[in-house]
């Protein structure tokens, strides 16, 4: 268990980067760029150990995994496609009146979306991305996962299906950032790349950046959780190994000012845990990445959960309400004992795909509006642009550009 003093102390953001890997991942990059498709195959085979014959996974094998997706999973996928498109329209940008100076919005032409495969698929993730990019309106919007030796997850298929994804491209890993980035004979070139992956797709997102948009680079997940007396300790305890379960290097943080209830909390982590069927990867991630914080009270919770600046943030406390404006950093908030991280990962509406390793800072969990692009518009009159050009004029000089002056001055003897 840690004070807040210890925990401050103890506390390290972990770098979301591993530069590290940056030779073998610009290798990548480069080979893809020389040998396109070509390269793809290679590594499908190499990385992959999958022997795939095509990249694109044909329309007509994407319906079939949507018809025969069981019934209420197809029910339950389109009831959380629903949920997030109210919430994302509700939040996206809108256009401000035309007028002199004004903001148009247009959404992105084409999207590419990471879905990571393997041992973690989600078909969950499918939706937390491609519903946002369906709301702004882009145009195509195309998968990548990753091939497997075996068939690709059906339920990431039928998700697909679900949100009427364009394309989807069975490539992963760097090389598949690297083929979206610069395109392919086959993967055409997109203008961003979203979605997590591992540490060599978060290192070719960060290269190839610049070249193609991105959103957020994410690390593993993790959760704060702060309690009070009140706090349920089954509730709490499931929640948190609902964190723990994603994998070893998922981080869970538990904050409370009452140390009886933070070791009842601890004491049912341990019996809850053991009913669990992903028990050892829940049991490396406690081991390892778990940190009880006892704290002096709300001020230093509020502290601390600021100082995490957390991917989610739980708050299961008696007075919830009161945290919401005092927390500053957080990927997503959850107020109150019905707010649970899991039903924001799944139906809620808001984007899973959030910012980690307190990159909250700075950073903001995915949504519609990544996939708009703003424009200014100045359409100014004749008055008020002869009301601004003065001063323009003096900056102009002070900068010595002498044809930006006049291209002011001249419409400045316009009497027409
Ligand atoms: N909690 C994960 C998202 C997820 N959970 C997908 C279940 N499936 C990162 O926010
Ligand atoms: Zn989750």
């Amino acid at each position: 268990m840690y004070t807040t003093k210890t925990f401050k102390e103890a506390y390290k953001t972990k770098n979301t980067i591993d530069f590290s890997k940056t030779q073998a991942v610009m290798e990548i990059i480069q080979t893809v760029q020389e040998k396109g498709d070509a390269a793809l195959f290679e590594y499908a085979k190499r990385f992959d150990g999958a022997d795939i014959t095509e990249l694109e996974v044909p329309q007509s094998i994407i319906k079939e995994a949507y018809d025969s997706l069981d019934a209420d999973l197809r029910a339950a996928l389109e009831e959380a496609r629903d949920n997030i498109t109210v919430y994302q329209e509700s939040i996206k940008w809108q256009q401000s009146p035309a007028g002199e100076l004004y903001q148009k919005i247009h959404p992105l032409n084409k999207v590419g979306i990471y879905v990571p495969g393997g041992k973690a698929s989600y078909p969950s993730t499918v939706l937390m991305t491609a519903v946002l990019a369906n709301v702004a309106g882009v145009k195509e919007t195309i998968v990548v996962t990753p091939p497997q030796k075996t068939a690709i997850n059906q339920a990431t298929l039928a998700a697909c299906y679900i949100c009427g994804v364009t394309h989807v491209y069975q490539v992963g890993g760097a090389q598949a950032v690297a083929a979206l980035a610069y395109g392919t004979e086959t993967i055409p070139r997109v203008d961003k790349i979203v979605g997590p992956g591992n540490q060599y797709v978060a290192l070719a997102k960060k290269l190839v950046y610049g070249d193609v948009g991105i959103d957020s680079i994410a690390g593993p997940s993790e959760i704060v959780v702060v309690v009070d007396e009140t706090a349920n300790n089954e509730w709490v305890a499931i929640d948190l190994l609902a964190q723990a379960e994603h994998d070893e290097l998922a981080r869970t943080f538990l904050v409370c000012d009452n140390e009886e209830k933070l070791a009842a909390i601890e004491a049912e982590l341990l019996v809850q845990k053991a009913k669990q069927s992903r028990i050892e990867v829940i049991e490396e991630s406690l081991k390892h990445n778990h940190f009880p914080i006892l704290t002096s009270g709300k001020s230093e919770n509020i502290e601390v959960v600021n100082l995490i600046a957390g991917e989610h943030v739980s708050i299961q406390t008696k007075d919830a309400e009161d945290y919401i404006d005092a927390i500053e950093t957080a990927g997503a908030i959850f107020i109150g004992e019905y707010s649970p991280e899991a039903i924001g990962d799944y139906v809620a509406g808001p984007s899973h795909v959030l910012p980690t390793g307190g990159n909250a800072r700075f950073a903001n969990g995915l949504s519609v509006n990544d996939f708009l692009r703003p424009n200014s518009v100045l359409n100014l009159k004749k008055e008020t642009f002869q009301k601004m050009a003065p001063a323009g004029m003096l900056i102009a000089t002070e900068e010595s550009l002498q044809a930006h002056h006049d291209s002011l001055a001249v419409r400045m003897g316009d009497d027409k």
